[in-house]
């Protein structure tokens, strides 16, 4: 990152905050992902009512990144909801592969989510993640359905194992972060491009008050060869219709710009 101090440019890290939770039905494998996630290790046996949030810093593309995960536990009522909305930017949806209805429950979620904070540069990240991918002979959900609910909602989509590695996930953990970066880049992005649209606007407003101004200015001049003589001028200097017509190429943009006259 460039900073300008007195006047010099100088490379410097800024440490990027992201807030993830991770949601799902009880007993999909959301400790056991966000232990993976934070440490190498898989561990059996959680408290499956424990809800804890960690701190977590990684280095991600070069940019450092100070994660706070929060784990959630039990119901996932509209209220917790709500309140995992206002805290995170960043949706690890879970289900595991075997268990159907925890798949219908992620797809609710998800939807849930995405109807409070839709997507777009400002928008959530959401992956959808199916879990215990290792126990395959007790599989209730194949690998495409995830995929395709991933794809319909516009989600990223992952299936892992977390009892089996802990490359997989931190795979996972790490294009996540870069989805909330490449999101974050693209808000600022649309947020320039919407400054300058809206420079642009103003400017054509000004030119085109300036074009309407002038071509009253030329009717005043020019009504005695185009209008009678005993037409009253006055009625001529209003942007009534006929003058609209004569600079309309395009109606809205000229209705903006006889309003913007009144104001410049
Ligand atoms: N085989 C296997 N078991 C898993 C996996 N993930 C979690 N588990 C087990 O599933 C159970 C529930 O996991 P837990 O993380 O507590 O689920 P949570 O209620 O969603 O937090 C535990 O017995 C875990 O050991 C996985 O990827 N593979
Ligand atoms: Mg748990």
């Amino acid at each position: 990152m460039k900073k300008r101090r007195n006047g010099a440019h100088v490379h410097h890290h800024t440490l990027k905050t992201i807030r993830a939770v991770v949601l799902g039905k009880d007993g999909v494998g959301k400790s056991a992902l966000t232990v993976r996630f934070l440490t190498k290790r898989f561990i059996g046996d959680y408290d499956s009512t424990l809800e804890a949030t960690y701190r977590h810093h990684l280095l991600v593309d070069g940019q450092f990144v100070s994660l706070d995960i929060m784990d959630t536990a039990g119901k996932n009522s509209t209220e917790k909801m709500q309140m995992c909305m206002s805290f995170a930017e960043l949706f690890f949806v879970v289900y595991s592969t075997t268990d159907r209805t925890s798949f219908e429950e992620a797809s609710l979620l998800a939807r849930y989510i995405l109807q409070g904070k839709p997507l777009g540069p400002a928008g959530p990240t959401i992956m959808i993640v199916g879990t215990k991918a290792d126990l395959e002979f007790a599989q209730e959900v194949e690998e495409q359905e995830g995929r395709l609910l991933a794809e319909e909602l516009g989600c990223g989509f992952y299936q892992v194992s977390s009892a089996e590695g802990y490359l997989e996930t931190q795979e996972l953990l790490f294009d996540s972060v870069k989805r909330c970066f490449d999101k974050s880049k693209t808000s600022t992005l649309s947020r320039v491009k919407e400054g300058i649209v809206e420079t642009a606007k103003s400017f054509r407003k000004r030119s085109l008050g300036h074009e309407v101004a002038k071509a009253q200015r030329e009717r005043l001049q020019l009504r005695p060869r185009s209008f009678s003589d005993a037409d009253p001028i006055h009625e001529a200097s209003k942007p009534k219709s006929s003058s609209h017509e004569d600079l309309s190429q395009d109606g809205d943009c000229h209705r903006n710009s006889v309003v913007s006259t009144a104001s410049f």
